[in-house]
């Protein structure tokens, strides 16, 4: 039998770990051969730590046969020990009243300690992956807290919009997701996105020739895409949480296992790419091989791209500018 991987988890009793610790213990995450240790971070609070005790009863009643251990955790040093793979999905959100410059400065807080204890204690493979909002610039300050950890090997959740987009375009085009090859996200997790379908095809099609149409593209698909979490918010009464850890697995799972040439969307430092300045967490289209990713090189970004894209990443470069202070 395979060697357990270690698989830290922050935020582990919150709506996104309900559903994101099942699949991780289940096979999805890592391939059903492959046994996992769950070390599980929640914050020094009594009601989280009993509500995380609670969750973890329910693990041990699936009684799941790669699940080889789990223990429950309220400092990231102990949390991230030895981790193979750590997902950070707690992050502060926005309060009542709180600015978004207050909620940068809240996670630039809760990111560093976390980059660091990486640093300290974590495999020196450790992929991370970073869901808590906002998620590009987190991934960013983990990243810059972890100067001994190849910056590569941090990278943010954009396969949630990536995700998003594929059904949008399955829907417009009558045809089944699982066709639709070469579709990509680019730039922040936020409504400022860029979805991105002009090279994707079906079956060897242009999926822009099947759709042929701009101002759908413009006027509906890429506000549809941008704007999915608060209608999810708006129809739910809560924000996203199984399809959230539905793509966090996607994410994991393809940049482990690999996507067999296929691209993919993922939220990485960029290495100057499409004129992305470097270190920026970017989402780009990437290819995976042998636990590694690629950024595909050499699209063509016409005049409505590179708008949308430079649209990203001046917020992106905001944020960054919005946390530097806390980095020095
Ligand atoms: P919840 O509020 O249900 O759960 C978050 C949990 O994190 C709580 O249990 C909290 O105690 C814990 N936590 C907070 N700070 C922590 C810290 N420093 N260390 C360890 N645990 C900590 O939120 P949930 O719905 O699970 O969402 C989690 C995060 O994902 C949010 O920041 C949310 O904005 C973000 N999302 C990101 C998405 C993406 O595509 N990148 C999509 C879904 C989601 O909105």
């Amino acid at each position: 039998a395979k060697t357990p991987k270690r698989v830290a988890v922050t935020g582990a009793a919150g709506q996104i770990g309900y559903s994101l610790l099942f699949r991780i213990a289940n096979g999805d995450l890592l391939g059903k051969d492959q046994p996992v240790i769950l070390q599980l971070l929640e914050i020094d609070n009594e009601k989280a730590q009993k509500a995380l005790k609670g969750v973890m009863m329910e693990l041990e009643d699936c009684a799941f046969p790669l699940l080889a251990g789990m223990t429950a955790h309220s400092d990231p040093m102990t949390a991230f020990k030895d981790a193979d793979v750590a997902l950070l999905v707690g992050a502060r959100p926005r309060g009542p009243g709180m600015e978004r410059k207050d909620l940068l400065e809240a996670n630039a807080q809760i990111f560093t300690v976390q980059g660091k204890a990486l640093d300290a204690v974590a495999s020196r493979d450790v992929k991370v992956l970073v869901v808590g909002n906002p998620a590009n610039t987190n991934a960013y300050i983990a990243m810059k807290s972890a100067p001994n950890l190849p910056a590569k090997n941090f990278t943010a959740m954009l396969r949630l919009d990536h995700n998003r987009a594929l059904s949008q375009v399955a829907a417009k085009t009558g045809t089944a997701v699982g066709d639709i090859e070469k579709l990509c996200v680019w730039g922040n997790h936020s409504p400022t996105m860029y979805a991105d379908y002009r090279f994707a095809t079906v079956g060897g099609k242009s999926v822009k020739d099947m759709i042929n149409d701009q101002e759908w593209n413009r006027d509906v698909f890429l506000p549809t895409v941008g704007k999915r979490g608060a209608a999810i918010i708006d129809a739910r009464g809560a924000s996203s949480a199984a399809s959230a850890a539905n793509a966090a697995i996607d994410h994991v799972h393809d940049w482990v296992l690999g996507t067999a040439g296929k691209w993919t969307t993922m939220g990485v430092p960029s290495d100057g790419s499409y004129g992305i300045p470097e270190g920026i967490i970017f989402g780009f289209p990437v290819t995976t091989e042998n636990g590694e990713y690629k950024i595909v090189q050499g699209l063509e970004i016409d005049e409505f791209s590179r708008e949308r894209i430079n649209k990203t990443l001046a917020e992106l470069e905001e944020e960054r500018a919005g946390v530097a202070h806390l980095l020095k």
